[in-house]
């Protein structure tokens, strides 16, 4: 085999012994892998691990109702999740990570075993710190029990529902991770979690932007107050920023049903 430079196949393009071993797959993780991220009211969601979360996937979303969904749609843009009710300890969150690739069919199947988006919750303040390795039991064995507590996709495309504690509210922390792993190989691993990263943001009072933003409004991470008229809204958002540790998105005040959280996967 001729060597040449590294590419996001699955093979060991430049023959140094090592796969993908560069940053060479945000690419494919953009373009060829779906993020959905799932929202329930008055504990309706799955539990345990489960391929669907209301009709997400394959549907893209789903808005009404106490079960919600919205997936990513392979363009590196911010989808909107519409909240509901009071947000609070009978809530859901959950994410799953889908990829495909008809041509990369290796790679993206790699891809969706090794790498996994973890969030973690955290009432009262006692969320970790900003850019912590660990939030409760994650990256280890996800809890909906321990405080804080934490959820992740899970290496195998399923959604696993984290319950939410106490009301959310202005005291309360997301936090958010993508992490790759492969003890085999290494170096493909680190190289897929620098290659990309998820941004999860927060709006409250339906400020947050439609379907397709490339942005929530603002650099991320960051927060700002967006003036609409004689009143300010709170919006934040994270990035998780290639690194594998866990980046915090601080909810600025009370969670309801005028609140929105956006989600997108973007290659770096
Ligand atoms: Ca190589
Ligand atoms: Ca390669
Ligand atoms: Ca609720
Ligand atoms: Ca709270």
């Amino acid at each position: 085999m001729d060597c040449r430079a590294e590419t996001c196949n699955g093979a060991d393009d430049d023959c140094d012994g090592r796969v993908d071993e560069e940053p060479v797959c945000g690419e494919l993780i953009e373009r060829r892998c779906t993020l959905t991220l799932g929202w329930a009211d008055n504990n309706r969601g799955p539990l345990g691990a489960s391929a669907t979360w209301s009709t997400c996937p394959p549907e893209i979303r789903q808005m009404g109702g106490d079960v919600r969904c919205t997936s990513t749609r392979r363009d590196g843009a911010f989808v909107r999740l519409d909240l509901d009710g009071d947000v609070d300890g009978n809530d859901l969150l959950a994410f799953s990570l889908r990829c495909e690739d008809a041509d990369f069919a290796e790679a993206a199947r790699w891809i969706q075993g090794h790498c996994a988006v973890f969030l973690g919750h955290a009432d009262n303040n006692q969320g970790a710190a900003e850019g912590s390795p660990v939030w409760g039991a994650c990256p280890g064995v996800s809890s909906s029990a321990a405080v804080p507590r934490c959820t992740s996709s899970g290496f195998d495309g399923n959604f696993r529902a984290m319950q939410l504690a106490g009301d959310v509210d202005e005291n309360d922390d997301l936090g958010l991770a993508w992490i790759c792993r492969d003890d085999e190989q290494p170096a493909r691993a680190a190289a897929a979690q620098a290659s990309a990263e998820v941004q999860l943001a927060w709006s409250a009072g339906n400020q947050g932007p439609g379907d397709g933003a490339p942005t929530w409004g603002f650099d991320c991470p960051g927060s700002r107050r967006l003036q609409v008229g004689r009143v300010s809204f709170p919006q934040a958002c994270t990035s998780t920023r290639g690194d594998g540790l866990f980046h915090r998105l601080d909810l600025g005040q009370d969670v309801d049903d005028n609140d929105d959280l956006g989600v997108a996967l973007k290659g770096r």
